[in-house]
Parts: structure tokens; sequence; C-alpha cells
């Protein structure tokens, strides 16, 4: 029998401030990710794109230091509505960004359905700030610190409840650029982090075995929430916030067989794809290339 798999494109660039991020889910459609998921007998409904509204004309204003927090909010209750409806007919829901903060409303429509959901969240930032922390006023930087219940209501408090999440069933890999708030929060809140000093001493093997057995033996679900800048911005240039000393993406190849194997993986989504800031498309063909080895496709 064939899966059912539903596709979500997030056009939302309100959430940083470089333009060209909202035409993400277009690149990788472009790339060939319907195909890819076809070929490996994906049953696939690709539900188009959630409406983003344009910022208002007081644009500058922010208000608590959250830039766009209205526009923000509203896209992501209709992508959480979207993404519970898909789970409660048994589609495995797979999001395309679109800016991070789009997580919000993923977490939102995903964690409601699991007991302990369990989160991989592949990136060179923490994504770990509040509106008190942020060095920009940016809402991509925020994501998973809102899933835990830290921020603005607004934001918290999509589909009526919150924490999402539970710190310790978060694992970061990749990790490279934390701001001090963000390395506050981790060290208190039992946040589990495997920077890229631990990829670098221990290997992706590693990395991804302990961090999948530690995931299975204590959540019910998992999602994985994939930042294209986890990579290094060499091989995956398109993208807002790059870091130099990334993951490669044989490492990223690696990390997603891994977890094919594993069977654990509950939903997914690819984000932070920025085709004005790309070369000929590579970001979002890379995104397709891991999406593919996280679906099952094999050598041999
Ligand atoms: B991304 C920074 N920590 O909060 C901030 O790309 C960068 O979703 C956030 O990981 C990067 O502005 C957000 C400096
Ligand atoms: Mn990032
Ligand atoms: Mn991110
Ligand atoms: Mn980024």
């Amino acid at each position: 029998m064939k899966k059912n798999m539903s596709i979500i494109g997030v056009p939302m660039d309100l959430g940083q401030s470089r333009r060209g991020v909202d035409m993400g889910p277009s690149a990788i459609r472009y790339a060939g990710v319907v195909e890819t998921l076809e070929n490996l007998n994906y049953d696939i409904k690709d539900l188009g794109d959630v409406p983003v509204s344009r910022p208002d004309s007081k644009y500058e204003k922010q208000e608590d230091n959250l830039r766009n927090l209205q526009q923000v909010a509203d896209a992501n209750q209709k992508l959480a509505e979207m993404v519970d409806k898909e789970i409660t007919g048994n589609h495995f829901p797979l999001v395309l960004g679109g800016d991070h903060s789009i997580a919000i409303g993923s977490l939102a429509g995903i964690a409601k359905h699991y007991e302990n959901l369990g989160v991989i969240w592949y990136d060179a930032h923490g994504d770990l700030n509040s509106g008190d922390t942020s060095p920009s006023g940016n809402i991509h930087g925020m994501p998973l610190a809102v899933s835990l219940g830290i921020g603005n209501e607004k934001l918290t408090n999509i589909l009526g409840y919150q924490p999402k999440i539970k710190p310790e069933n978060i694992v970061i890999i990749g990790a490279r650029s934390l701001d001090p708030g963000e390395k506050d929060l981790i060290k208190e809140s039992g946040i589990n982090v495997y920077s890229m000093h631990e990829v670098d001493r221990l290997g992706m093997p590693a990395v991804m075995s302990q961090a999948i057995d530690y995931l299975k033996n204590r959540t019910d679900g998992v999602h994985l929430s994939l930042d294209l800048d986890g990579l290094d911005p060499e091989e995956a240039p398109g993208v807002g916030t790059p870091v130099i000393g990334g993951l490669s993406y044989r490492e990223s190849h690696l990390a997603m067989e891994m977890l094919a194997e594993s069977n654990i993986l509950t939903s997914a989504e690819f984000v932070e794809v920025n085709p004005i800031l790309d070369h000929k498309n590579k970001t979002a063909t890379v995104a397709v290339g891991l999406i593919g080895s996280l679906f099952g496709e094999k050598l041999k």
C-alpha cells in the first residue's frame, strides 16, 4: 500500500529581514520534490501554499522586538490548522518554507497529537530567542522557544494550548551560532545539543545513533525541523543567515538515511531556502536530495 503524504508550502519571509525566502516552496517544488517522493511510492497530495499577508504600512514599527508579529501569528495559525487536519486524516505532513518562523505553526498542529513529541532541530542556530533576548527582533530566531511556551502569547498560544514540547525531548544538531540568552536557556532547560564540536569529535554516525536511541526511548513521535543553514554555506548557499563551518552534504545525507532506517519520524519540515541568494537552485536541489534520503531512497 502507498504511504500518504501531504505537502504544505509556506511562502513566509516576514520572520526575518532578507527578502526572497518566500520563494522557497516554489524552488523546492521546481527541484522535483513531488516526483522524488512519488518514485519512492508515496501518494502525494500537494495542498499548495498557506496564505501569508503582507506587512502593513507600519512595517518599521516592532511590537516588543517582534518584527511583523501579527502577520507571522496569522499565517502560523492557518498552517497549524492545516497540519492538524492532515495528521487527523493519517497523512504524513511535509512542510516547505519559508523562513523558520513557520515551525511555530507546524509544531502547534503536530504536538497536539502526541503526549511526548520529540524534535530534531537541524540548524546552525538554536532558534531559542524571545523578544527579550533577540538581537534582531526576527521571529525566525524564536520558534523553538515559542514551542516551549516562551515568548509572546500570540505565538505561544496558537491552537489554544502550551507548551507544545518539552525541553528534554529536543535534540539540536549542527549548532555553531548561539546567542547569550540561548546558551542560558539550554543550560537551565536540559535541551540536548550536538553542536559542531560534538559532530567533529564523535562523527555524524555516533551523533545520529545517540540521538535516535535517545528519542526512541522517550517519545511517541518525532518531528524533523531542518534549516538548510545547518549545512555549510559552500554546499547550501541559498540561506539568509549563513554560518561557516557547517555540516557537509554527505554528513547530512547520512543523517537522513539513519533517520529513514530508524522509522521514528512522524513529520518533517525543510526551511530557509532563499532562491535569490542561491546559485542555480542549488540549495533547493540539496533539500530535495535530503528529502529523498529521508524517505527511503537507496543507492542499491
Ligand atoms: B534561523 C539570530 N540568533 O535571533 C537571531 O535561520 C539568528 O531560523 C537567527 O536559524 C537565525 O536573530 C534563525 C542571530
Ligand atoms: Mn539557522
Ligand atoms: Mn532556524
Ligand atoms: Mn537562516
